[in-house]
C-alpha cells in the first residue's frame, strides 16, 4: 500500500487548512488540528487524521457547531462547568483547564463537568496537562449507543473509555485511556476500512452471533472488555458522565443523531487531585513509594501505560508520521478552499 510521510508541522498544518476551509473557527480548527495530530503522532491512528473525514461529516451533517464559544462557570468550590454549546469538547476542555487547576491545588481535588459537546477524541490528552501540573487525573465521557452490555445483545453502551493519569515529576506520566469496550469504535472502522478481520471477542452481528466481520460489528453490536466486568464499568461510565452532571447517555446520544452519521454528542467528567494537598509536606516520601511500585512492575517485563505512546512521539518528532496515500487523498479532498 503506497503512503505518504509528512513532519508533525506538515500534519497540523494540512489539518488546520481543511478545518478552517470547512468553515471551523480558528480556535477550533487549531484544537482539533493539533488533537488529531497529537493521536497520530502518539500511535493510535485510530484518533488521528483519519478523525478529520467524521469531524468535517459531523459538521456537514449538521451536528455540530464550527464556532461556539464554550461558556465557562464557577460553579461550586469544587466544580467547574463548561458548556461546549454544540461544539468539539476540545476547546471547551483548553480554556477551562486553568480553573479547574486553580480549584484542584486549593481544594485537593475538583471536578469539571463538559456539557453539549461532540466528542470523538482520545482522553489522555485530556489527563496528560493534568499530570503536568503535577495533579493526577481522570477522564470519561460516553459516546453513542455501540456496545451490548454483559448478558445482552443489542447496542446500548458506548465505548465509554476512562483515562487516568498520574504525575511523575520530570519522568513520562503514568497514563492509561482504554474504551471499556473490547476496542474503539475506531479500530474496528479502521479494520473495515482495511478489509481486514477483527480478533475474536470485539463484537457480535445483528443478530447476536459472535463474529470477526468488522462491517458486521458495525451493523450489530461490539463487546465490552472483561464480559461483566467491563459492564459495569461502562455503566459507571454512562451515570458520570451522562445523569450526574445532567447530560445524555449513548443511548439519548445516538437518538439525537437521528441517522445522521455524526459524533457522539454529550458530556464529560474531569477530576483532578492535587497529592500536594491530601499529603502536605509527606508528598515527596509516597510519590517516592508510587515510584517503587512502578519499578516493580517493570522489574517483572511490564511496561507501564503510555509508554509506547511516548516512544511512538519520539520516533514521530525525528521521523514524522506515515499514513497511507489513500487516506492523505481522502483528508486532502476535504479541503473547500
Ligand atoms: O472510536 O470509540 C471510538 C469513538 C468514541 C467516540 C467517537 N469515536
Amino acid at each position: 500500500m503506497e503512503k505518504v510521510t509528512l513532519t508533525l508541522a506538515e500534519a497540523y498544518t494540512l489539518a488546520r487548512q481543511v478545518l478552517r476551509g470547512n468553515g471551523f473557527s480558528e480556535a477550533h480548527a487549531c484544537v482539533l488540528a493539533r488533537n488529531v495530530t497529537d493521536g497520530e503522532r502518539d500511535g493510535c491512528p485510530s484518533h488521528g487524521l483519519w478523525r478529520l473525514l467524521g469531524i468535517v461529516n459531523t459538521l456537514r451533517k449538521g451536528k455540530v457547531s464550527p464556532d461556539a464559544e464554550p461558556t465557562i462557570t464557577d460553579h461550586a468550590p469544587a466544580i467547574v462547568k463548561a458548556d461546549a454549546g454544540g461544539g468539539f469538547s476540545l476547546l471547551a476542555f483548553e480554556r477551562a483547564l486553568p480553573l479547574l487547576i486553580e480549584k484542584a491545588r486549593h481544594n485537593g481535588i475538583a471536578a469539571l463537568a463538559i456539557n453539549r459537546c461532540v466528542h470523538f477524541s482520545a482522553l489522555f490528552a485530556d489527563v496528560e496537562p493534568l499530570t503536568q501540573a503535577g495533579l493526577v487525573g481522570l477522564a470519561t465521557t460516553p459516546s453513542h449507543a455501540w456496545v451490548a452490555p454483559a448478558g445482552g445483545s443489542a447496542p446500548l453502551f458506548g465505548t465509554n473509555p476512562i483515562a487516568f493519569g498520574w504525575p511523575r515529576g520530570d519522568k513520562s506520566p503514568f497514563i492509561f485511556d482504554m474504551a471499556t469496550s473490547a476496542a474503539a469504535r475506531g479500530e474496528i472502522q479502521l479494520h473495515q476500512r482495511a478489509g481486514k478481520a477483527l480478533p475474536e471477542g470485539w463484537g457480535i452481528d445483528s443478530k447476536g452471533n459472535p463474529t470477526t466481520d468488522a462491517q458486521a460489528v458495525l451493523n450489530g453490536a461490539m463487546l465490552t472488555f472483561g464480559g461483566y466486568k467491563g459492564s459495569a464499568l461502562a455503566a459507571m461510565v454512562e451515570l458520570l458522565a451522562g445523569p450526574l452532571i445532567g447530560d445524555m447517555t449513548s443511548m439519548e446520544s445516538l437518538a439525537w443523531d437521528d441517522g445522521a452519521g455524526g459524533l457522539p454528542y454529550g458530556g464529560e467528567l474531569v477530576l483532578a487531585l492535587d497529592p500536594a494537598r491530601f499529603l502536605g509536606t509527606d508528598a515527596v516520601a509516597h510519590l517516592a513509594r508510587a515510584e517503587t511500585l512502578f519499578a516493580a512492575m517493570q522489574r517483572q517485563g511490564a511496561r507501564l501505560p503510555g509508554e509506547r505512546r511516548y516512544q511512538a512521539r519520539q520516533h514521530a518528532g525525528e521521523y514524522g508520521i506515515t499514513i497511507t496515500r489513500s487516506l492523505y487523498e481522502e483528508i486532502a479532498a476535504l479541503d473547500c478552499k
